[in-house]
């Protein structure tokens, strides 16, 4: 999570001053009774009504609160923001955890052509105790390897098929590409394409 938290962090600093101003109202929205903090109440009333289901996971309100207080304030909150933006709003299929740094996840999914295969991510925890059940065949990768590989798997499939591809490497492993450009914060999926 630490990590999450440092790329949110570079992301915000990075982000123009009417984005910055626009993630304060958000606050100040989820924010009801005002007392410049979000109560885990609060955080799932604003997340239900804007349907956002991801969001409205506990372990995910936990894994914000890095002082364990019970509430989030703004620095703690803005990470869920670069979350929803990056695509990383990913939970374990067997335990249901907030999935942070380092998890794994299905190749064979995560490479499939078809796009109604959701991938399949499954924690360190999960994944080392051998708590799941998938397909009999599954090769699994952290999403580190992923990310490595999803180049060479982009450059290597047809060009019809490159955009597909990149995004779902886009979905599952953006966190780690965020990167500054001049100024502006390039999305994965642009970032592949200029390379
Ligand atoms: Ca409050
Ligand atoms: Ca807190
Ligand atoms: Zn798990
Ligand atoms: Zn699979």
């Amino acid at each position: 999570m630490e990590e999450i938290r440092r790329a949110a962090a570079a992301y915000y600093e990075n982000l123009p001053e009417e984005k910055k101003r626009y993630a304060r109202f958000i606050f100040s929205e989820m924010d009801k009774n005002g007392d410049g903090k979000i109560n885990l109440e609060e955080f799932m009333e604003y997340h239900n009504k804007d349907n956002n289901s991801a969001l409205t996971h506990p372990s995910l309100f936990r894994a914000l609160d890095k002082n364990n207080n019970g509430s989030l304030d703004f620095e703690e909150a803005r990470v869920s923001y670069y979350i929803i933006q990056s695509g990383r709003a990913l939970f374990c299929k067997t335990c249901n955890t907030f999935l942070t740094d380092v998890y794994f996840s299905c190749f064979q999914c995560f490479t499939s052509n078809d796009s109604t295969v959701s991938t399949y991510e499954i924690c360190c925890d999960c994944f080392g105790g051998k708590k799941f059940t998938h397909h009999d065949d599954a090769t699994f990768c952290d999403n580190y390897t992923l990310l490595s590989q999803g180049r060479s798997l982009a450059l290597a499939a047809p060009p019809e098929k490159r955009s597909s591809v990149l995004r779902k490497i886009e979905m599952t492993v953006g966190v780690a590409s965020v990167v500054v450009f001049a100024g502006t914060i390039i999305a994965p999926s642009t970032l592949c394409t200029i390379m």
